[in-house]
């Protein structure tokens, strides 16, 4: 049983440190937890990239992100993709609502932040953060992950 145990610690942590690796950096400001916050690379003479993240309300309120400012880029606006008559387009949203005791996931093919008139294209290993803009709980800066050209995640390895 005193083997046991420091083993299963040491395997337990070792589980954590990897979820975390994959799910880039966790930032937490008041009830707003941020994860998964990542941006795909450009090709050379790209303007516009894109950026997903994963917003978190742990409070007892509705938050709404308003916008984003990046500092890659002139702006960034949130949009959504919908399809229609097969075809998927993109639209702005002026607001997003996170409920209380929700989290919005915003992903390649759904929700995304749009990073238009980059100053330079984004590229792997770039030291690259978004600030989030909430109507009423503030702002929150988060370091962005920068996954290959075409990837479908965060995770290096699930690009096609
Ligand atoms: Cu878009």
């Amino acid at each position: 049983m005193r083997l046991v145990l420091p083993f299963a610690t040491a395997l337990t942590l070792t589980l954590i440190s990897a979820v975390s690796f994959a799910r880039g950096a966790e930032v937490a400001v008041g009830h707003i937890v941020v994860t998964a916050a990542w941006a795909r690379a450009t090709p050379p003479g790209a303007k516009v990239g894109v950026a997903y993240l994963t917003i978190e309300n742990r409070g007892s309120e509705e938050v709404r992100l308003r916008g984003a400012t990046v500092d890659a880029a002139s702006s960034a606006s949130i949009h959504e993709t919908i399809e229609e008559n097969g075809i998927a387009k993109m639209h702005p949203v002026s607001d997003l609502a996170v409920a209380a005791g929700a989290s919005l996931e915003m992903r390649p093919g759904g929700l995304h932040l749009m990073l238009m008139d980059l100053h330079a294209p984004i590229k792997q290993g770039d030291d690259l953060s978004i600030t989030l803009e909430f109507a009423n709980a503030g702002r929150v800066t988060v370091p962005l992950q920068v996954a290959p050209i075409g990837a479908a995640g965060p995770d290096p390895h699930s690009g096609h």
